[in-house]
């Protein structure tokens, strides 16, 4: 049985431990690999996972072990080893387990950030050598062949089809998350943004133009914002209506049912890394808000992604690239907006071509446990007898 132990260090938000669970859950499921996940944040994990009891070392959540990493300074020795050890992110595993690592040799692998520029695809795989004759290879996820791919649950594309083919799916789901059969009736749309995202401007807009929409916010997104147009708390269960906007807060979900909400609605608005991934493997059309970077880097990026998709809509670029406040001349939110609302089904057409690029490069865990198999055979060659 091989053992593998991810290291995650909770940076801020869920996207770090969002992507750790999945990936985890997945090598378990799919691959009957042991993994232990090495975690310093139980809080934020439990919000995404509520199995997860905030106060223990140890314990085990669908398989995977879990450990509290609270310690740097803890001791270990060869036994404690995996046979494929993963930072996510560059996090710094505690130096006494490299320690251990130096007798043990298992497959070290850092596992970075999703990017569609370029650059990518020339640091993916690359080794880079470390005291002790131990190397640590760079696998970066990406859109295509030359990078790591993209996580995705084998058959998730089936589930989803299922699930939308069905319309009591959706409007069981979206019952059980409150919302009345007349908010169903509008566009539906799913908002996760950063808080700085121009909310107010977008809601203003949806107020007063085009088709009725019903706007599903997880509790705790855009707080301020979403206070200012409720003017009350946003805990879930509040709605308002105003013009042809109505916003529903709806509780924060577990991750698996995340992806229902991104399959229940006709339009998303995602942001980071991993609910940005989901939101394309939803078939929807979705707006991206990305994570900001200093020096306006994270433009770079969001702007490598529209050049990269084939989903191609001059209006959703538009929309996309003033929803990160991208241009600094002042945005007509009404026409923008409805431009992209026009175009909606059309905009959703062009998704499974793009799909099926993405599913063609292969699953990340898969390729993951491909890439940790060659660093074996690699290393038994070149071992002396
Ligand atoms: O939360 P994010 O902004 O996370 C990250 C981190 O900030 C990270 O440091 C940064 O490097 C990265 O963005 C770019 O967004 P993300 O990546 O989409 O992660 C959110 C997770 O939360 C994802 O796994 C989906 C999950 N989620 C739920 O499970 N339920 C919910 O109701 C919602 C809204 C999200």
């Amino acid at each position: 049985m091989t053992t593998l132990a991810l290291f995650c260090k909770v940076v801020d938000n869920f996207g770090d431990i969002g992507i750790c669970y999945r990936l985890a859950r997945q090598l378990v499921a799919e691959h009957q690999i042991t993994v232990t996940l090495w975690v310093d944040d139980l809080a934020s994990f439990k919000r995404l996972c509520p199995e997860i009891v905030v106060d223990c070392d140890w314990q085990q959540v669908d398989g995977i072990y879990v450990i509290h990493w609270r310690d740097q300074n803890e001791k270990y020795t060869p036994n404690d080893v995996a046979d494929i050890v993963i930072e996510f992110f560059g996090c710094e595993i505690p130096p006494s387990y490299i320690e251990a690592m130096k007798t043990r040799k298992p497959v070290w692998i850092n596992l970075e950030g999703l990017s569609a520029e370029d650059w990518v695809e020339g640091c993916h795989g690359l080794p880079s050598p470390q005291n002790g004759g131990l190397t640590k290879y760079f696998f970066y996820p990406g859109f295509t062949e030359k990078t790591g791919g993209l996580l995705m649950e084998t058959g998730l594309l089936q589930q989803r089809d299922q699930f939308q083919h069905n319309p009591f799916s959706t409007t069981d789901f979206l019952e059980q998350l409150g919302v009345t059969s007349v908010e169903m009736s509008g566009i539906r749309v799913s908002l996760f943004c950063y808080y700085d995202a121009p909310v107010l401007e977008l809601f203003h807009a949806w107020q007063v133009n085009g088709a009725v929409v019903t706007c599903l916010v997880p509790e705790g997104v855009a707080r301020e914002q979403i206070e200012a147009f409720l003017e009350r708390p946003a805990v879930a269960g509040t709605s308002m209506t105003r013009g042809k906007l109505t916003v529903r807060v709806i509780p924060f979900l577990p991750q698996a049912d995340y992806d229902k909400l991104l399959w229940s609605c006709d339009f998303n608005f995602v942001r980071g890394e991993d609910s940005f991934v989901r939101a394309q493997w939803a078939g929807r059309p979705f707006v991206w808000h990305i994570y900001a970077q200093d020096k306006d880097l994270h433009l770079v990026k969001l702007k490598a992604f529209l050049e990269r998709t084939s989903v191609r809509s001059q209006h959703l670029t538009d929309l996309t690239l003033a929803w990160n406040r991208a241009n600094d001349k002042p945005v007509d939110w009404g026409t923008c907006w409805q431009r992209v609302e026009r175009e909606n089904s059309k905009i959703a057409l062009m998704s499974p071509a793009w799909l099926e690029s993405l599913v063609s490069h292969g699953d990340l865990a898969t390729n993951l446990l491909k890439v940790a198999l060659s660093i074996t055979h690699q290393n038994r060659d070149t071992q002396p007898n």
